[in-house]
């Protein structure tokens, strides 16, 4: 069997329940009983450039990491990857910034840690490469002499033809992806856009789930991430879980609540989810003092002024939203900026009658996978899930929202919590078949059977 290297910007911790973001929590379910090696940045930034590789063994799994200078740092992650992908990605042209030496940072930085990887790198290797920080990571490979198979996954959005080309080097991006032998994406959309630029921008040509320019083939297929839905149902029932789910009820005396978890980012649609709900207290006068929302938002990036403007304008909200309707024994809005170890969240899932995840844009959304595989089947809460994140391509049994349309989102809300319990189980019964079939084995199984068989077929593109 072939040894698996996974790339990724952010290492592990392995184990660290509490850590907030989607990208770590799947690969570390993705990983924890394969072993092989996962590769990716410390966390530290110092003030020179060093390569060298600090190994630590965990369990089955070597974790291979390099410091940052914080030259790089600034330009490859917090510019051209945050500044510049993240919002295009996301259809946020408005929110591009971009600059060449950010660029040359990003590029760099792919260079150095392709270099520093190069060494661990065996003859019957498998290279999986996650997300938008390493799109030249194959390329850089490539030039250094690697033939392994090299595949990427896009935890994020591909953007439409017409946002991409708004990037001065689009084009050698794209060309970038052509080294790699599998691109995977959260859904057929995303997928088919990416086909699309290929087609229209630079005059390559599709033979199904094939691409073929630049002199080369790349297959691109979508490969829906999951949850590890059977653990996931079991942390509710865990001690901390229902210690969790214990006091939240207690705490709620009978009234009900709506919950939402999110990393405090523009693209999960939190200021939109506020005037969603103030709109649906200002409609509905017998869900004032009844029902709540517990809104969990964790700080990330928070170099970035965006994230900071964000925080800002939601405390604001938060803060006239519940001086308007706050009675002395009841608070509308609780926000907290914290993090949660999982169990503990599976608790909170389960106290609460109704999951909203109404993002503007995101690849797959995991917390929406999350919050059905907490319910108690005998009595689940309803999930509201915008159209925009991927996860509403397969979970079509959620009540289906456009998280623009602030009054929508206000009467779905009024929908879940006056859906009567046939209903919800019936609902919660077809998503569960959905999330549990298409769960994170079935991800990590069927990606990586795409990508030996590669090397069956024996092409990689390292014989370009
Ligand atoms: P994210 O944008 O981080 O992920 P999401 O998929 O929802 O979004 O994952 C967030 C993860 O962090 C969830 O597992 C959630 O439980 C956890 N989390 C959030 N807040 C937390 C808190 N306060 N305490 C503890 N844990 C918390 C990116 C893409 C997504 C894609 C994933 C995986 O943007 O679209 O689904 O990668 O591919």
């Amino acid at each position: 069997m072939s040894r698996l290297i996974v790339v990724s910007n952010r290492v592990g911790p392995i184990g660290d329940a509490a850590r907030a973001g989607g990208l770590a929590v799947a690969l570390v379910e993705a990983l924890k009983s394969s072993g092989g090696i996962w590769f990716g940045w410390t966390g530290d930034v110092i003030e020179e450039a060093d390569t060298r590789l600090k190994l630590e063994s965990a369990g089955p799994l070597t974790l291979a990491t390099i410091d940052l200078s914080a030259d790089d740092f600034d330009a490859y992650y917090n510019g051209f990857a945050n500044r510049s992908l993240w919002p295009l990605f996301h259809f946020r042209t408005g929110l591009v910034q971009y600059d060449r030496d950010n660029f040359a940072g990003y590029s760099r930085v792919n260079a150095a840690f392709a270099k520093a990887l190069l060494p661990l790198v065996q003859q019957d290797d498998l290279i999986w490469v996650h997300d938008y920080h390493f799109l030249l990571f194959a390329e850089e490979l490539r030039k250094l002499g690697c033939t392994r198979p090299i595949g990427h996954f896009l935890h994020i959005p591909f953007p439409p033809r017409e946002l991409l080309t708004t990037l001065p080097n689009h084009e050698e991006l794209v060309k970038a992806l052509f080294a790699f032998d599998i691109l995977g994406f959260q859904t057929e959309h995303d997928r088919d856009r990416f086909f699309d630029y290929v087609r229209m921008e630079v005059g390559g040509s599709i033979l199904g789930d094939k691409a073929r320019c630049f002199n080369r083939t790349v297959t691109a297929r979508a490969f829906p991430i999951g949850i590890d839905a059977g653990t996931f149902a079991n942390f509710a029932s865990t001690d901390d879980g229902q210690k969790q789910f214990a006091s939240m009820r207690d705490m709620l005396r009978g009234r009900r609540q709506i919950i939402g978890v999110d990393r405090l980012d523009y693209t999960k649609g939190l200021p939109e989810r506020f005037n969603a709900f103030e709109r649906m207290l200002e409609d509905h006068e017998e869900h004032r003092g009844e029902v709540s929302l517990l809104q969990v938002a964790p700080p990330s990036r928070t170099d970035v002024s965006e994230y900071q403007d964000l925080r800002l304008e939601l405390e604001g909200m938060a803060g006239h939203i519940n001086g308007r309707f706050a009675e002395f024994n009841w608070t509308p809005i609780r926000y907290l900026n914290r993090s949660f170890a999982r169990q503990a969240l599976a608790g909170l899932y389960r106290a609460s009658h109704v999951g909203l995840v109404t993002p503007l844009r995101d690849g797959m959304n995991l917390v929406a996978k999350e919050y059905v595989a907490a319910q108690d089947p005998e009595d689940p809460g309803v999930l509201v899930l915008s159209r925009f994140a991927g996860a509403a391509k397969q979970l079509t049994d959620a009540v289906i929202v456009n998280p623009y349309d602030v009054q929508g989102m206000a009467d779905a809300m009024n929908v879940a919590l006056t859906m009567p319990l046939d209903e919800r189980k019936d609902r919660y019964t077809k998503l569960m078949k959905v999330i549990s079939e298409e769960d994170i084995g079935h991800w990590r199984t069927s990606y990586l059977e795409a990508l030996s068989s590669v090397e069956h077929a024996g092409v990689t593109g390292g014989s370009l």
